[in-house]
């Protein structure tokens, strides 16, 4: 049986990868696209995530924009990365459909709570408004919802600032609600996803697969590479979001470590930090875990085929 997720995402070269290889996987059925400001305005992100869509022919799939600010802090967006657009690089078609007239809230709630209970998996790969807000709006989506999947963080590494990574770090007050919910948390943090690096010889294994959404994947990459060279010292650049999907498609894919987590919302130095505890064997109420080491080969063995899987779309 495929996995149903919903992608809360923030497109963004890292979540356009992510949103091919959910929509290549046959492990995966793809239940809802929700859009979230971060790495760009929501409007520019909503428009990147419509264009993945056509990329991919991707159709039968709600897509829905949500939340254009943090709960409770300033918008801050990663345009040193991402580009002005949010997506630079190759070029964006235009949209082959509309948006979904709901709220992206409303969508996962909806869809949550029209599922059957452990149906729905919920995979953010952007600051976590969204996620929070559903919660906070329907809380028995709390215990419906399968598993938390999420993008975000590190317990060893920033990239935002020394100890913070980005989608935690810009709304850290969300990333708190989601974290102290019952739900299962797998937290797919910096840790884990600086180990998936685009290399060359990654590139040329999808360059290889001969079609347009692989050589946009290519295009993506290439401007990557340029943005991580330049910001983080990068030499290959680290594509963070389809690790998480990568784990609802194939758990093996990485190791990971229960631990109870937390957000820090008051440090000076240390805001956005997420706190992951070692120090004891967790009990049976640690519901958190946090990914440790990537299957480098199985990883973008999966995002190969997946592009192989898609082909080449009709438009
Ligand atoms: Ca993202």
């Amino acid at each position: 049986m495929p996995r149903k997720i919903i992608l809360d995402c923030d497109p963004g070269h890292d979540d356009a990868v992510a949103l091919l290889l959910a929509w290549g996987s046959p492990e995966i059925d793809l239940v809802a696209v929700t859009t979230v400001g971060g790495n760009q305005t929501l409007e520019k992100v909503t428009r990147n995530a419509l264009a993945v869509a056509a990329v991919a022919g991707i159709t039968g799939v709600p897509f829905a924009a949500g939340c254009a600010r943090p709960l409770v802090r300033e918008v801050e967006t990663a345009g040193d990365i991402h580009g002005d657009s949010g997506l630079d690089g190759p070029v964006l078609p235009a949209p082959t459909f509309e948006l979904d007239p709901r709220h992206a809230v409303d969508v996962i709630i909806d869809t949550v709570m029209a599922a059957e209970p452990g149906e729905i998996t919920l995979v953010p790969t952007g600051p976590l408004t969204n996620i929070a807000l559903a919660v906070r709006k329907e809380p028995r989506i709390a215990e419906r919802v399968r598993e938390v999947v999420l993008m975000g963080g590190g317990y060893n590494v920033g990239n935002w600032s020394a100890v913070a990574e980005f989608n935690i770090v810009v709304d850290p007050e969300a990333a708190h609600i989601v974290f102290g919910e019952k739900w299962p948390v797998t937290m797919v943090g910096l840790d884990l996803t600086h180990q998936a690096l685009a290399t060359p010889e990654v590139e040329a294994a999808i360059a290889a697969v001969g079609t347009s959404p692989a050589r946009f994947t290519v295009e993506l990459m290439d401007f990557f590479r340029e943005s991580y060279r330049g910001a983080q010292g990068f030499d290959h650049p680290p594509v963070h979001d389809p690790c998480a999907v990568a784990y609802v498609i194939d758990p093996s894919v990485m190791t990971v470590r229960r631990a109870p987590l937390t957000v820090e919302l008051t440090g000076t130095h240390t805001l956005g930090m997420t706190v992951a505890d070692f120090r004891h064997v967790p009990g049976p109420g640690v519901t958190t875990q946090v990914a440790v080491d990537l299957d480098r080969e199985k990883f973008w063995a999966l995002v190969v085929d997946a592009l192989e899987r898609i082909g080449e779309p009709a438009r």
